[in-house]
């Protein structure tokens, strides 16, 4: 019964009348214990409770993990091509300023998906849960009568739930495991661990080039081609008389570095460029002692080489998943979203992965086309460049006005981008926030990024003169009043705390306590995951172990 033409998740979702929580301020939409076997259900997920307009619009959704804001040749790139973004680019609008509001995979992905900040949301790290129910935009969508696919990584907590997603096809162990996953496909015609065994590594050695190598398989079965591949699935499969939200989740570029021929070989490490603000220290030794700092020339620009190959991977995949829409007819009626969850530093500053609050890791691509009837068509489908800073936390409430879907007031911390896009904006607050363990405020000028542990420190960066973030100017006396007023600022922000929004018909996603048998499962089952050296605790990157 495991095949990809099966049936759709929800309508094979069971669940237990005990199991069902009663979630204050929503309707009673319930969720079964992990690892529990479950009854007849009770609310049909895949049933709209609200008949799907004729107004509303396909959305694509594609997701990248760890792509740096600026390697697409439209972002001005000297070496990636990317002509399927670049044309996504100049059919849409490009946000050149975007970021992450938590540089990290899954704090960033709630939200993304909440608009609401992390300290909000509460999933502050990859292994933490959101302290409450949340209010996810599949959910909401699902409820406007749309069906909903995801192909590729999502990465929640916990993980084996369907978050309101009819499909699931899991690049890794996640989801309700009612489709195939990416692992069980690529072991099935290569033999067990064929995933990630390698055939060329050079540098075993070292903790962060430890995840370089060349794989055997054909990149017909690298796990990026068959993410597009069930995408591709669900748009001949999808129920043509309803909208479709298709989340195409990518784990690419992200690490591991790992790559089938041709894109191993595809660009030559030699000839990539250092970074302006990497500096090999003669004091420190050459092979990293860790994960997110680098001191080797050598292992930088091999790195370099991969990612641009993933990079230029993930692009040649776009494309062959848009061609497949316009050959369906699909490409002039769908709202098409692209973003990464977070960049990578790249051998910026001499660091590697993401999670700091520096412009690799914290800034993001975002490239956003909306269908040709749509009413905003004049002004998203021009090819602009909207300078403007933007967070992530925009999307939802973006995506959400676009398709016609009304949001409360209260507890959405984004703001849609649609006005800012047709120049009508002049009051845009043109500011970032992000955090994980430090904190940072970006504005047109600015960057302020507050490290609250230990004694605490602030650093300054003038963005304007200072791009490559080279130059702390937090002693100057001549930038006290600009720390003053960014540090009150960082302050406020993280005092505010809005409730969960309530939206009639959508329930609140579950999120279980630390002690609760949920949690208790979830770690039975990550550990299990680990033994069979299959999908490691950060939610199946099987990227090497201390990167978050
Ligand atoms: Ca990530």
């Amino acid at each position: 019964m495991r095949s990809n033409q099966i049936p759709p998740c929800a309508s094979r979702t069971l669940l237990k009348r005990r199991d069902f929580l009663k979630l204050a301020g929503a309707a009673a939409l319930v969720f079964p214990r992990l690892g529990e076997s479950v009854a007849p259900a009770v609310p049909a997920l895949d049933k709209p409770a609200v008949p799907a307009g004729p107004a509303r619009p396909n959305i694509l959704f594609i997701m990248v993990d760890e792509m740096k804001w600026n390697v697409m040749s439209c972002a001005g790139h000297a070496l990636v091509k990317t002509p399927h973004l670049d044309r996504l680019a100049r059919e849409g609008t490009r946000f050149a300023t975007a970021y992450t509001v938590a540089p990290i995979c899954t704090p960033s992905r709630y939200s993304f998906f909440t608009g609401r900040y992390a300290h909000v949301h509460g999933a502050i790290d990859n292994n933490t849960p959101p302290r409450e129910p949340q209010v996810l935009l599949p959910a909401i969508l699902h409820q406007q009568g749309y069906q909903t696919a995801l192909s590729g990584k999502l990465h929640f907590i916990p993980e084996n739930l369907a978050y309101h997603f009819d499909y699931f096809w899991s690049f890794a162990g996640e989801g309700p495991h009612r489709l195939p996953t990416w692992p069980e496909d690529v072991e099935k015609k290569h033999g067990a661990g064929a995933g990630r065994k390698l055939t060329v590594q050079p540098f075993p050695a070292d903790p962060l080039g430890r995840g370089l190598g060349r794989l055997a398989y054909p990149k017909e079965d690298a796990q990026t081609f068959w993410i597009t591949d069930r995408a591709v699935d669900f748009l001949g499969q999808r129920d043509k008389t309803r909208p479709f939200f298709l989340f195409v989740s990518y784990l690419d570029p992200h690490s591991p570095s790992h790559l089938c021929e041709p894109y191993w070989t595809m660009f030559d490490a030699g000839k990539m460029p250092l970074p302006s603000s990497f500096k090999q220290d003669p004091n420190q030794p050459l092979q990293s002692a860790g994960t997110h700092h680098v001191n080797d020339p050598g292992i930088v620009k091999a790195m370099t080489a991969a990612y641009l190959a993933k990079v230029t991977m993930v692009d040649d995949n776009i494309g062959r998943l848009l061609g497949h829409m316009r050959d369906q007819g699909l490409a002039d009626n769908t709202l098409i979203v692209f973003t990464a969850d977070h960049g990578n530093m790249l051998g910026d500053l001499n660091r590697w992965f993401k999670g700091v609050m520096y412009e690799g890791s914290a800034r993001i691509p975002l490239l956003m086309k909306v269908p040709a009837a749509s009413p905003q068509a004049a002004q998203f489908n021009r090819g602009a460049v909207v300078n403007e800073i933007v967070e992530n936390i925009d999307v939802m409430p973006t995506l959400c006005e676009l398709a016609g879907v009304p949001l409360p007031k209260q507890g959405i911390q984004g703001r849609s981008l649609t006005a800012l896009v047709a120049g009508q904006e002049p009051g845009w607050k043109n500011r970032a926030f992000a955090e994980r363990n430090s904190r940072m405020i970006r504005t047109r000028q600015y960057k302020l990024i507050h490290e609250p542990r230990g004694a605490g420190s602030y650093e300054l960066y003038d963005l304007i003169n200072d791009p490559l973030e080279m130059h702390n100017l937090i002693d100057d006396p001549a930038r006290a009043a600009v720390v003053k007023d960014l540090a009150a600022q960082l302050e406020a922000w993280q005092k505010d705390l809005p409730p969960v929004p309530v939206i009639a018909g959508v329930a609140p996603e579950p999120a279980p306590g630390k002690a609760s048998p949920a949690k208790k499962e979830l770690k039975k089952e990550q550990r299990a995951k680990q033994r069979r050296g299959a999908v490691p605790a950060d939610g199946g990157s099987t990227a090497p172990k201390g990167i978050p």
